[in-house]
């Protein structure tokens, strides 16, 4: 259990990364109190060193409500912050939200009844029905819809969750012990999802208000950020792993490829008939394909679906992407003038994305 602590069952610990959110504490403590009144609860604020009397803020209300300020003199960021509090955090139920009451402390009741009635982890959706965020304008509304999807594309297990990014989420402790939590930015919520042992995630909606006081602290690092820590949850979960053995089949598919159009115009009496022998020669490099990915690729992701179901989907797949490649072939030469090899180059690796997380959203998924 990080940090040594035996955490108390039942008891709630709301854990709030800040940095220069002086003007939000009171108000804040004070809605967290307000909501969790009747509950055996702790507040952990942890600050990373603002300058702005935050910390002070926060301290000085520490004889009217159950808050514990922790300031990190060494490190910055919103997600190792909340790694930080979890250290020193005594409640078996964890909460996380922010300090500049986007997140509605009206909420947590609901968080904790979710996850008294026996979930494992409970997210506050913006994008269930009556969740929103009706104060964003249409870039950050782009933005973090744009973030979505690629979540759910590329950390597949993370498409039940209508919002796995949102920042105000609550789990129980327990379902974390085993995990190495090692996030990057500001996306703690997906950090805890693809490291714990959670099977039952629930949502319930909240409306994400606009900013009481203080600034934003976005900026297009986060962004970086963000895509640097999909990698390596991606890495860390397998499903880089099996990205990387899909890209070993397919070449071991363009030697099949060859070697049937070889064999069946050098020796199968197929010299004159070469259109038919390029289809042949893809549609068993297709099949071959398929066997090496449903036995190595995807071996463990194959459980309950039929086995011609697989093939035939992969199959369909397959032959989509290659009429993907063969449009942007021609869409780059004639319509572009861009360069043969280039043109085909281009439509190889895009064939290869479709292939991929279509193969592993839909046949594997
Ligand atoms: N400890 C710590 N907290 C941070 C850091 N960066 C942001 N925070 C806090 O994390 C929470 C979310 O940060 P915000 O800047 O509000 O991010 P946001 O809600 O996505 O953006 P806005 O909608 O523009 O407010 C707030 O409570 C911040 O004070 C950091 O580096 N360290
Ligand atoms: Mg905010």
């Amino acid at each position: 259990m990080p940090g040594g602590y035996v955490p108390v069952a039942d008891k709630i610990s709301i854990i709030i990364p800040t940095y220069n959110e002086k003007d939000n504490i009171a108000p804040l403590l004070s809605r967290v109190a307000q909501a969790l009144s009747g509950y055996s609860y702790e507040i952990l604020i942890v600050d990373d060193g603002s300058r702005d009397g935050t910390v002070e803020a926060a301290s000085d209300l520490a004889s009217r409500y159950p808050v514990r300020v922790i300031v990190r003199c060494d490190e910055r960021g919103l997600a190792t912050a909340v790694v930080h509090g979890l250290k020193s955090a005594t409640g078996d139920i964890i909460g996380v939200m922010d300090a500049d009451l986007q997140h509605p402390p009206e909420v947590i009741p609901a968080l904790i009844k979710a996850i008294r009635e026996g979930a494992d982890m409970v997210v506050a959706s913006r994008y269930i029905e009556g969740g929103g965020c009706p104060h964003w304008g249409l870039s950050r509304k782009i933005i973090s819809r744009v973030a979505l999807v690629i979540s759910h594309l590329l950390l597949p297990s993370t498409r039940p969750v209508k919002d796995p990014l949102s920042g105000f989420f609550m789990f129980r402790r327990r379902n974390l012990a085993k995990a190495k939590l090692k996030p990057i930015g500001y996306k703690i919520s997906l950090e805890v999802m693809l490291t714990g042992r959670f099977q039952n995630v629930v949502e319930v909606p909240y409306i994400f208000e606009d900013r009481s006081a203080g600034k934003s602290k976005l900026n297009p690092r986060q962004q970086i950020d963000y895509l640097r820590h999909l990698f390596s949850l991606m890495a860390r979960t397998g499903e880089l792993g099996m990205l990387l053995k899909f890209m070993a089949v397919g070449l071991s598919g363009v030697v099949v490829n060859e070697g049937v159009y070889w064999l069946l115009t050098r020796f199968g009496g197929l010299a004159a008939y070469d259109y038919l022998a390029v289809v042949i020669g893809i549609e068993v490099s297709i099949i071959t394909n398929f066997i090496l990915n449903d036995t190595f690729t995807f071996a463990k992701r194959r459980r309950g679906k039929s086995f011609m179901g697989r093939l035939l989907k992969f199959n369909l797949i397959c032959l989509a992407g290659a009429a993907i490649q063969w449009g942007l072939f021609m869409l780059f030469t004639r319509v572009f003038g861009v360069y043969d090899l280039l043109s085909n180059f281009i439509g190889i690796v895009v064939a290869f994305l479709w292939n991929y997380f279509v193969n592993r959203n839909w046949t594997w998924r």
